[in-house]
């Protein structure tokens, strides 16, 4: 029995319920209809000429017949549709909210696995951070299918019920427990970081190809650099909400600046607005201040 309890309570869009529901029973749940598979098709168009014209990966962990391509914003306006979609967002909170002030863009990947590729290495995707584990999630995946996922082609397994605490020890794999469910374009797939996964052997004909959405906790060090990936003459382009996935915004108190200042203000082109460092606290942090400092000032 997998004792886990990691959602944070309150009110939320009872939509994202079931889904809820089901990572913390299951750790993975699929969302049917995310997005219409329009978008999805023109994302992949976009993705094209930069599989085409990328190398191989190297390692047997990321495939030797494998094509991984980064910094999905930039290859494509269509992605923005799928890293801010707000039920997922929502979803993410739910499970992250607890344990940063806010979420990250950890990963924006796409992923072309050729036919005869084996299957990668089962993973939990939380062990690229060095902290306790079983405890709290440190982050959420979310994979989405551009070609239709099959057992056979090389889609996405998932041991179900081998995260949180059942993520802890040296249990051995079962192979035999993965499922590799069926995916269409459009559709979602969401997994924690303690849930054991991995890209399936490529038995078909064709190269299946997928994005892998991943969000973190706001303080963690993300898998793909923001501010390389998206620098300020870039992420000028994105909306607000981007900017803020991508590293543009405080991590409350004071995490991430750039001279003291939300380095948001670097987007706007307006030197000006670049003040003196000013603090950004938590509120029971800026309270405790505020009463020390009232405390120091009683007359004697
Ligand atoms: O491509 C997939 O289905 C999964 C890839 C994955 O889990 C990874 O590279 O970490
Ligand atoms: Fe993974």
């Amino acid at each position: 029995m997998v004792q886990f309890q990691t959602p944070v309570d309150g009110a939320c869009d009872p939509a994202i319920i079931p889904f809820v529901d089901q990572l913390v029973r299951d750790g993975w749940c699929i969302m049917p209809d995310a997005l219409p598979a329009p978008i999805i098709s023109r994302l992949d168009d976009d993705l094209a000429e930069g599989f085409d014209r990328a190398p191989y990966c190297r390692g047997p962990f990321y495939g030797e017949t494998t094509k991984r391509l980064g910094r999905l914003p930039l290859r494509s306006v269509h992605s923005e549709a799928l890293i801010c979609h707000a039920r997922i967002l929502a979803i993410v909170q739910r499970f992250l909210g607890r344990w940063c002030d806010h979420v990250q863009l950890n990963t924006t990947q796409a992923i072309a696995i050729d036919p005869g590729a084996p299957a990668q290495a089962p993973h939990r995707d939380q062990d690229m951070f060095h902290g306790p584990k079983g405890e709290m999630e440190y982050l959420l995946n979310v994979i989405w299918p551009l070609t239709p996922f099959q057992p056979e082609n090389g889609g996405t397994r998932i041991w179900p019920g081998s995260h949180g605490s059942a993520a802890l020890g040296e249990a051995p794999i079962h192979e035999e427990q993965a499922v590799a469910p069926v995916l269409t374009p459009g559709s979602a797939l969401l997994f924690l970081g303690s849930t054991l996964h991995g890209a399936g052997a490529n038995r078909s004909a064709s190269v299946r190809r997928a994005v892998v959405i991943g969000y973190s906790l706001g303080w963690l060090k993300p898998y793909e650099n923001p501010w390389l990936a998206y620098p300020p003459s870039v992420a000028r382009r994105f909306s607000s909400a981007l900017a803020a996935l991508a590293g543009y915004i405080q991590h409350r108190p004071n995490l991430g600046n750039f001279e003291g200042q939300c380095p948001s203000k670097l987007l706007t082109g307006r030197p000006e607005l670049m003040t003196g460092p000013e603090d950004a606290l938590l509120p029971a942090q800026a309270e405790m201040v505020e009463a020390y400092c009232r405390a120091q000032q009683v007359p004697g």
